[in-house]
């Protein structure tokens, strides 16, 4: 990081600490990340502030945000090449959040499908967070001055509403933010549920047997592709009407390399037993290192603790500049320091 490459375009990203990560977020989302370190200047954190907005026990959140932070760096986010820190240790973007909440309309945040979503499906706890989170997002991204930001499909009207923003603030205002453009990688896998392919695989599912944690054990691994659900028909092939089988054909393709078509000829005649088996040792084998390596860290607490501290002051000073900068232009008096 000390050598940060400034040519370099710059790609920012950030996960909720609100689970262990599935199979789906390393391979749609962490392990692209690790890619992009080689050829982006990367920043990546864990987005506690946007945990906020949905109720979970303040133990769990403290814990699972270091496991969430660790986790980044067992997957191979290496803080020598990219930032990566806790989103509530860099004050800028609680600050920036509020000046984004008062830069974006009512009209817009109740259009936001997210938005409808969560307070459909938690009518207990329609909090203003839930309802200004695009705009506490939107200051994370424009903080960075972002070229890039690589985010699932659920995420692309939110990054849309971050354009929309930073376009009018810029008018209204003069030139303040760069225009962020969504990042999709060609090798980005959208994993399913294992209990129910039609819907993605989620950190958050209460359902153990529909995910694959990262940090699942080779024997829990093989058991859950076994209990996969497939179909009656027998057959390895891509095919719309058999979701289950396709998302374990992405699954094995996303590791592997291997295209469909080279896949539905290895598994001919075989089985959905020896297919389910094969895919779960595969994932066991990509997955193995990655849970060695997170021991180790967790077992390290002080270094953990003293690479967030170093992030966490990186990331500050970076996006401290965009802040008062933004703060001079809405018109708030300067501090004399
Ligand atoms: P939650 O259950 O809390 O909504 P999630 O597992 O859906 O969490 P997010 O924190 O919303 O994950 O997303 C983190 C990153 O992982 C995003 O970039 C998202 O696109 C990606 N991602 C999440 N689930 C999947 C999936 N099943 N397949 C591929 N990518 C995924
Ligand atoms: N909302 C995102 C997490 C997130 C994010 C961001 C992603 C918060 N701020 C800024 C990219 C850029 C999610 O739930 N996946």
């Amino acid at each position: 990081m000390e050598n940060a490459n400034t040519e370099k375009k710059i790609i920012l990203s950030g996960i909720q600490p609100t689970g262990t990560f599935t199979l789906g977020n390393y391979l749609g989302a962490v392990r692209n990340w690790q890619k992009m370190q080689e050829d982006y200047n990367c920043y990546y954190f864990i987005a506690d502030l946007h945990s906020l907005t949905i109720h979970i026990d303040p133990a769990q959140r403290k814990k699972q945000t270091l496991e969430a932070f660790a986790l980044l760096l067992a997957c191979g986010i290496d803080p020598e090449k990219s930032l990566i820190f806790v989103q509530s240790h860099v004050r800028s973007h609680a600050e920036m959040g509020w000046l984004m909440s008062c830069c974006s309309q009512f009209g817009e945040l109740s259009r936001m499908t997210q938005f409808k979503d969560k307070s459909s499906k938690h009518p207990e706890n329609i909090n203003a967070g839930l309802f200004t989170y695009p705009a506490l997002m939107a200051g994370d991204i424009l903080l960075y001055q972002a070229d890039y930001v690589p985010v699932g499909a659920d995420q692309t009207q939110h990054l849309e509403f971050t354009r929309d923003i930073a376009t009018r603030f810029n008018h209204n205002y003069g030139e303040n933010f760069k225009l962020p453009e969504g990042y999709f990688p060609k090798a980005g896998a959208r994993v399913m549920s294992l209990q129910d392919p039609t819907s993605k695989m989620s950190k958050s599912d209460t359902n153990p047997k529909a995910t694959i944690s990262i940090l699942d054990e080779e024997n829990v691994i093989l058991k859950k592709f076994k209990s996969a659900v497939t179909d009656s028909e027998a057959k390895v092939c891509y095919r719309e009407d058999k979701p289950g089988v396709s998302n374990l054909m992405v699954i094995y393709s996303a590791i592997t390399g291997k295209n469909m078509a080279d896949i539905e000829t290895e598994f001919a005649g075989k089985g959905y037993g020896d297919f389910k088996v094969a895919v779960g040792q595969t994932v066991a084998d990509e997955l193995k290192p990655i849970r060695e390596r997170y021991k180790d860290l967790m077992n390290n607490r002080k270094a953990l603790e003293a690479l967030m501290k170093s992030g966490a002051e990186k990331a500050e000073y970076i996006a401290r500049k965009t802040l008062t900068k933004t703060q001079k232009k809405l018109g708030l008096l300067p501090a004399s320091r």
